[in-house]
């Protein structure tokens, strides 16, 4: 049988069968991307064929995994030399950044589109938690809007708080499978608990947070969406970094090089 890998926690995977049973599964033997060395060779989003063992907890054994559409991919934060799978066959990614709490880095936006360019994988900046930004933050986010709206990119301003931005989200969002990315903090899980009520969601509650060290969300997971779609929930990204790229794999996914 053929399911959805929608839970992977790098020792066993949750998949979701076509009737909607969740399957908890493990890899048998080695599975190997295109010669590319993984820290996880399976990721969620994966569609993959099982077989079922007799067993109390682990039932399911992973025998393979269908052609991906695409996958968003990084080099490991531990690993130097090796990937690791953020999510695959996604319709879109929603990035999530926020002016304050924590504070833009403009170059993490740069960074991150590296990763969905090559699939041309469209990706919406969520310019999040809008209920605090200063009125130079605001003057600062029409600015950046322009510049990512000209490379066609959809920039949206957002708040869980006020709602700002929810409804058109929810709109995005409608039959599609999207990945929820960005640094620990912004506010993703937040968000997807917003958009989706049925969904509780763990999210930081501590006031003064840093932004760094510690992360919320501690594996990607995808949901159901109520009103149609799927949510794919991920842990924050601390850092980008990209040494298992070439120059030109950098020129030709950054839009405003092209002309
Ligand atoms: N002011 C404000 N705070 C928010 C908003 N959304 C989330 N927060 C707060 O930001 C903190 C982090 O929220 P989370 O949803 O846990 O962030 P996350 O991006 O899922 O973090 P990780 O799971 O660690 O990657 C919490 O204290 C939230 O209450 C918002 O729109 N406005
Ligand atoms: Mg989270």
């Amino acid at each position: 049988m053929t399911g959805i890998v929608i839970k992977s926690t790098g020792s066993w995977y949750n998949v979701r069968l076509p009737d909607g049973e969740i399957i908890k599964s493990r890899i048998a033997g080695k599975i190997k991307l295109d010669g590319l060395k993984l820290t996880n060779p399976i990721a969620v989003g994966d569609e993959v064929t099982l077989e079922m063992e007799d067993s109390d907890e682990i039932r399911g054994i992973i025998k393979s995994i269908s052609l991906r559409k695409n996958y968003i991919v990084r080099q490991s934060p531990r690993k130097k030399h090796q990937l690791h799978f953020l999510a695959s066959n996604v319709d879109q990614v929603l990035l999530i950044v926020t002016m304050r709490d924590p504070n833009l880095k403009v170059g993490f936006i740069d960074r991150f589109l590296i990763m969905t360019e090559p699939y041309s994988i469209p990706a919406i900046i969520v310019f999040n938690k809008s209920d605090i930004n200063t009125v130079a933050d605001d003057l600062y986010y029409e600015e950046l809007k322009k510049i990512y709206t000209k490379i066609g990119h959809l920039v949206i301003k957002a708040s869980s708080v006020t709602k700002e931005g929810l409804k058109e989200i929810q709109t995005l969002l409608k039959d599609k499978t999207t990945l929820i990315a960005g640094q620990s903090g912004v506010g993703k899980s937040t968000l997807v608990n917003a958009i989706e009520p049925t969904l509780h969601l763990r999210t930081e509650e501590i006031s003064d947070f840093s932004g760094k060290g510690q992360h919320t969300t501690t594996f990607a997971e995808m949901f159901d969406l109520s009103f149609g779609g799927h949510i794919i929930d991920t842990p924050g990204i601390k850092t980008i970094a990209f040494t298992h790229l070439e120059v030109m794999d950098i020129a030709h996914n950054f839009k405003e090089f092209l002309p």
